[in-house]
């Protein structure tokens, strides 16, 4: 099945798999929405279509990634770990031996050149065109999230920018405070590529637009965590299985998907700063003030009766857990590519991503576990992890009941712990300082001969045979479940 074509495909394709609730109440965006959807979200809940929020003439979605399934069908695969294969297929790519070999990777090659956005001369996301003094953003049904928030913040938005030297296209997934009607806060964090972009910017300026309400593929790439120089855009058009239709803004030398419900168009500069925050963000915590730059609509347009798409974040887990997930299944390859000794890995929900990862490996070496700890701690974002956790093959890294009984089990603090420093997540508000702080390694493999002098014990497992006969006779015994 293909993935939605955007937002409003995406909303019937929900309503019709029994995935969204439509809320005919008069709700206020301010804070009720929040609470309404943290329980929605702790219980597994649908999709929530909000009809009339409070003060707006505009619908507002938001729990469309709340489930497993519902991410599912955004991709339209039965489960995530099927993305990963796609992407691993052109990744392996190996140099070609034989003619069938080479047809079949120049079809893969084709699947990439493919999957490039391509510019129309028209979109929807701007039958209604607003400029000047009309820009205004008190008509959107933005949320106040949490009671310490000075401010609605749009949750849900994939900034577009290009690298001025470049103009590389980056779309990434920031906070935007809301100031007054015309102007926002842009949260790019110290690691972020928007933020490389203005950082590069000569004229000390660069151009924004800000698309909302799109497929859920697309605001899902805009959350994904690739390496600078490559687009956003076309890794959703390659995961769509067909490319993001672009439309060129009306104010600003950029694009954006013609497919969006509302665009905002406009500048930030560097030497145009304020104090964004505090925001209760994924962390479960209220993330400091901070001074941030402004962004400053030249425009905005919209479709006919737009909707506006959302997120709560805040004490894991919220609905961004299943966000954080799809990356970790999607780049499962990409780190492979690192690290071909990975099995597999994990990132706990409760460790709000960057706190947590557990990752098994196919141990062949005395200090392969180690190798493995300072591999991550040097590969992309999964630098910024703080602490990592090594198992042997055969365990499941998402069974934590399993992972806590190696953990135990198998660790000698004074051996199998290493503590160092490294960079940390922006948000992390436990070091003493910010951005830099400890970093903790536990090595819960089983030990090699050359890693200690005595002999590891053999793991109690039952004989195949045996477990195949209980299987035969159960009915026999009389026994119930
Ligand atoms: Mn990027």
């Amino acid at each position: 099945m293909a993935p939605p074509r955007d937002l409003r495909d995406w909303i019937a394709l929900l309503a019709r798999e029994g995935e969204l609730v439509r809320v005919a109440a008069e709700v206020d965006p301010e804070l009720e929405i929040t609470e309404i959807v943290d329980r929605v979200v702790k219980s597994g809940g649908p999709a929530l279509l909000f009809e009339r929020p409070k003060g707006s003439e505009h619908a507002l979605l938001i729990n469309q990634f709340g489930t497993e399934r519902r991410m599912c069908l955004a991709f339209g695969v039965e489960r995530l770990d099927d993305i990963a294969a796609k992407l691993g297929d052109v990744m392996e790519m190996q140099p070609p031996e034989g003619l069938r070999e080479k047809v079949k990777g120049l079809l893969k090659l084709k699947s990439i050149a493919d999957s490039r956005p391509k510019t129309v001369s028209k979109g929807p996301c701007q039958e209604i065109v607003l400029e000047g003094d009309d820009v205004d953003l008190g008509l959107l049904p933005i949320q106040r999230c949490w009671p310490g928030d000075p401010a609605p913040f749009i949750t849900l938005p994939a900034v577009i920018t290009a690298d001025p030297k470049t103009g590389t296209r980056n779309v990434g997934m920031y906070r935007m405070q809301v100031i007054d009607r015309r102007s926002t806060y842009m949260h790019w964090q110290l690691h972020k590529d928007g933020r490389a972009d203005l950082l590069a910017a000569e004229d000390g300026r660069i151009p924004v637009a800000v698309a909302i309400g799109l497929d859920p593929v697309t605001a899902y790439s805009a959350s994904a965590p690739l390496p600078k120089h490559l687009d956003e855009l076309m890794l959703a058009g390659f995961l769509r299985g067909e490319p993001v239709e672009l439309v060129r803004c009306k104010t600003v030398p950029l694009e954006v998907p013609a497919n969006a419900e509302i665009v905002l168009e406009g500048w930030v500069a560097k030497d145009d700063v304020g104090v964004e925050g505090p925001f209760g963000d994924h962390t479960g915590y209220y993330s400091h003030a901070e001074p941030f730059p402004v962004f400053r609509l030249s425009a905005m347009t919209m479709r006919r009766g737009a909707i506006y798409a959302s997120i709560v974040v805040g004490k894991p887990p919220a609905e961004d857990a299943w966000l954080g997930k799809a990356t970790e299944r999607i780049f499962l390859p990409a780190v492979r590519m690192t690290l071909p000794e990975l099995v597999d890995y994990d990132l706990p929900v409760a460790g709000a991503f960057h706190n947590c990862v557990l990752v098994s490996i196919r141990k062949a070496y005395p200090g392969h576990a180690q190798k493995v700890m300072h591999a991550l701690w040097g590969l992309g974002m999964l630098s910024l992890s703080k602490s990592i956790v090594v198992l042997d093959e055969h365990v499941d890294v998402h069974d934590y009941e399993d992972v806590f009984f190696r953990v135990t089990a198998n660790v000698d603090p004074k051996r199998d712990v290493i503590i160092t420093e490294g960079p940390l997540d922006h948000l992390d508000h436990a070091p003493g300082r910010q951005f830099y702080g400890g970093k903790l390694g536990i090595d819960a493999t089983h030990k090699l001969p050359e890693e200690d002098a005595r002999p590891w014990p053999e793991e109690i497992v039952m004989s195949d045979e045996v477990k195949a006969l209980v299987d035969r006779r159960w009915g026999e015994y009389g026994i119930r479940s």
